[in-house]
């Protein structure tokens, strides 16, 4: 499907999600009367790529700032230098991949409504990207167990990704985050089944990078929904994948989708640059 939102042409990437964004310079991107139009169609369609790009890390900020608000870097590593704050580096010889399905910062109270990820230096090839629609997920649920997802809270923990950093790499001094200072990482309560703020639509808000225990059901029966959970986020079926190219600037909907990285490329350099739209307080059914 084609839909032309002038200047501006959307075509879909997959049945599930996705769509592909031409005729824009996300350098003119620059009010949110314009950033608006944009925030439509990414809740209508979960990841909005924009090829051929040439931001600078300081267009890259001011148009994610067009979206929405910005937040730090991250919760706990600090940005790209004291100009960029909001600028997270994702960079594959320094801790920078994220071969899991993950949906970020979900293990802090309000995570990123959105990502804005810009391609700063490339493999020759490899080094994917997928995203996956967690409202497929959930509607791909039979429905007793949508119905029992529907009244679950769930454990989110990002300690075993971030503390040592926070405790070897930054003497247990975090970023500032919702005006505090983040010194521990405490788990997070959210609904496994989270209703989108803007569309109404139910995701499976849970997601093996972060979420780590059920909390209505035994250790075991945690154990083993997460696992079917898991699965149904991972399904090819609810995915699109980016082959990534030089100017790509890819936008997800933090509150509808996971991704993950793919690691196949070894030891070549991969730099990523991050900007996070500030989230809500996610809500359950
Ligand atoms: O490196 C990528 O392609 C995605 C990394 C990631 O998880 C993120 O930017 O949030
Ligand atoms: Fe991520």
């Amino acid at each position: 499907m084609t839909t032309s939102l002038p200047p501006v042409v959307l075509d879909r990437l997959t049945p599930a999600l996705g769509a592909r964004v031409d005729g824009i310079d996300l350098n003119e991107v620059r009010t949110r009367e314009d950033g608006a139009l944009l925030r439509a169609a990414l809740a209508e369609h979960k990841v909005l790529v924009f090829p051929g790009q040439s931001l600078t890390p300081t267009a890259h900020r001011d148009f994610a700032a067009a979206l929405g608000e910005i937040t730090p870097a991250h919760p706990i590593v600090p940005g790209l230098d004291a100009d960029h704050p909001e600028i997270y580096v994702l960079d594959s010889r320094d801790g920078g991949k994220s071969p899991v399905w993950h949906t970020d910062v979900t293990f802090m109270p309000r995570p990123p409504l959105g990502s804005v990820l810009r391609a700063v230096s490339l493999p020759p090839n490899g080094g994917d990207t997928l995203w996956t629609d967690l409202e497929a997920a959930y509607r791909s649920l039979s429905p007793v167990l949508r119905e029992l997802a529907d009244k679950l809270t769930a454990l989110h923990d990002g300690r075993a990704d971030f503390e040592s950093y926070l405790r070897d790499r930054l003497g247990g001094e975090g970023s500032t985050w919702e005006g505090e200072r983040v010194r521990s990482l405490e788990p997070v309560v959210h609904p496994v089944v989270r209703v989108h703020p803007e569309t109404g639509r139910r995701s499976l808000f849970v997601n093996p990078g972060f979420t780590t225990r059920l909390l209505e059901v035994s250790e075991s029966e945690s154990r083993s929904l997460l696992g079917i959970f898991f699965a149904a986020i991972g399904r090819p079926e609810f995915t699109v994948r980016h082959r990534w190219a030089d100017g790509d600037v890819v936008v997800w909907d933090n509150r509808s989708t996971a991704h993950y990285a793919v690691d196949d490329y070894g030891d070549v350099e991969r730099v990523m640059h991050r900007v996070t739209l500030r989230g809500d307080v996610p809500v359950g059914v």
